[in-house]
């Protein structure tokens, strides 16, 4: 596939993204109660050499250097999560830490000051340990106390939010988290049947919430929808029926699982019914009632993917997982094509994309090349191909917490230094490579000699 010269659309929305835990630190400063992250890393062995996301970047004591970064990017929009049990300690309503209502004020004010519209995430993984205590995702009332949550920041926040995204991956919290157990809170003990009672009960409280903001604040406010994550699925032999099968299949199990409910009929896709009830014997798909189905079906105003890489699928081949980010830059415009064809022509965001390197160098060609070549895919699919593309977010402004991998990898714009107390922040090539093209607004023919330019260390 040849390089493509052209620009997006007007209005074109480009964004860069980070999530609480993974840049807040201030674990337990101020009030915040602890969320299942914090026990989980507090837990030797879990992740790698024992780190932690006690301080990360710092960001909860760093707001003006954090929107600083954001406006040298000149995105429009900035994407973070907000920590639940920052606002809520014990993830109820009984009781509201005001500083934390406090920070994330401070951060919203800072942003639309310098004209960036924030993007908020409601939970990007960090569940309250209270609520985990008595069950978490597997009890059925956290879909209540994620509607209060969410009603608490629409009602708090909501007048400066134009974009909600309620839950972050849904795929990656339920599998990862309560099928396999390398993430928090690292329940492995019933794949067959845990992470699907989690997966019910996140959709079931996405919709709740998606209801509560339509009902009482979208109006006046803006727009809601979830982020879900795939990665594209390439038959190994495309003439081959049971390649090409498998293949859809993997899409429809990690994303239509959450997608169709949600884009279609409230319903999972019948191709999962299957797998999950006939084909694997100790497992166990739960049933949404009519009612359910229909609160669930129809509660998304965008398609929000986050997208990194793609995998080759054979028939019936179980084959060993190499470094799950293999660059793959076209994967993501046939992706988009398939998300365009399978949900009927939806508003799509990259809500995020981005590559981690294991080198802290600020010299970062890889990831320059990285953004060009997947941003270069998205333009052709948006363009030659017609995908209704509004934004692209990369993943992520500064290194941080990358999860059980600890401070390996780092995926920043900017880098961080996590052995200074201070935690500097410093522009990496790629930061001023995402300027210039955002400048640009995609990659214009008159300048396809363009060099980077700009100050670079
Ligand atoms: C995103 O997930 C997350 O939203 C973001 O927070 C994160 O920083 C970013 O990716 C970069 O990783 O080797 O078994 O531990 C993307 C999906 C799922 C990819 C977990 C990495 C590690 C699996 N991610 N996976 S494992």
């Amino acid at each position: 596939d040849d390089f493509h010269y052209g620009n997006f659309p007007e209005g074109f929305k480009w964004s860069v993204s980070t999530s609480a835990y993974q840049i807040e630190g201030g674990w337990n400063a101020d009030g915040k109660g602890e969320s299942i992250w914090d026990t989980f890393s507090h837990t030797p062995g879990k992740i790698a050499n024992n780190e932690t996301g006690d301080v990360a970047c710092d960001s909860y004591h760093k707001v003006k250097e954090d929107v600083n970064l954001v406006k040298m990017l000149g995105v429009q929009q900035y994407r973070f999560s907000i920590s639940w049990s920052r606002i809520f300690p014990d993830g109820t309503t009984s009781y509201v830490n005001q500083a934390g209502v406090d920070y994330y004020n401070s951060l919203i004010d800072s942003l639309l000051k310098i004209g960036v519209e924030p993007v908020v995430t409601l939970y990007h993984w960090d569940l309250p340990q209270a609520l985990e205590d008595i069950g978490g995702l597997l009890n059925e009332t956290v879909v209540d106390r994620f509607n209060e949550y969410a009603d608490f920041c629409f009602k708090t926040f909501g007048n400066r939010i134009k974009f909600w995204i309620t839950f972050n991956e849904p795929y990656v919290i339920t599998w990862l988290g309560y099928g396999i157990g390398v993430f928090a809170p690292g329940i492995n003990s019933s794949p067959g049947e845990a992470p699907y009672q989690a997966a019910h009960n996140i959709i079931k409280a996405h919709a709740k919430a998606y209801r509560t903001y339509e009902k009482f604040y979208k109006g006046k406010q803006g727009r809601i929808g979830m982020t879900m994550s795939t990665e594209w699925a390439e038959p190994k032999d495309p003439n081959n029926p049971s390649d090409v099968e498998a293949a859809d299949r993997f899409l429809q199990s990690i994303l239509g699982w959450f997608a169709h409910p949600i884009f279609k009929n409230g319903d999972y896709p019948e191709v999962v019914k299957k797998q999950v009830n006939e084909r694997r014997t100790q497992s166990r798909l739960p049933v949404f009632t009519d009612a359910e189905k229909v609160e669930i079906a129809g509660t998304a105003d965008f398609f929000a993917i986050n997208g990194y890489t793609s995998r080759l699928l054979v028939f019936n081949l179980v084959h060993p997982t190499p470094d799950w980010l293999q660059i793959v830059p076209w994967g993501m415009r046939r992706l988009l094509n398939w998300l365009d064809r399978e949900y009927g022509h939806p508003t799509i965001y990259i809500t995020e994309n981005g590559v981690g390197t294991s080198d802290a160098t600020v010299d970062d060609q890889i990831r320059v090349n990285f953004y060009k070549a997947y941003i270069n895919e998205a333009l052709k699919a948006q363009q030659l191909d017609g995908v209704d593309l509004r934004g692209y977010t990369a993943w992520s402004l500064m290194d941080n917490f990358e999860w059980n991998s600890g401070y390996g990898p780092r995926f920043g714009l900017f880098e961080v230094d996590f052995n200074d107390a201070m935690r500097p922040r410093t522009p990496k090539r790629s930061s001023i490579y995402y300027n210039q093209l955002i400048r640009n607004n995609g990659f214009p023919l008159l300048q396809r000699d363009e060099r980077i330019t700009g100050d670079f260390p």
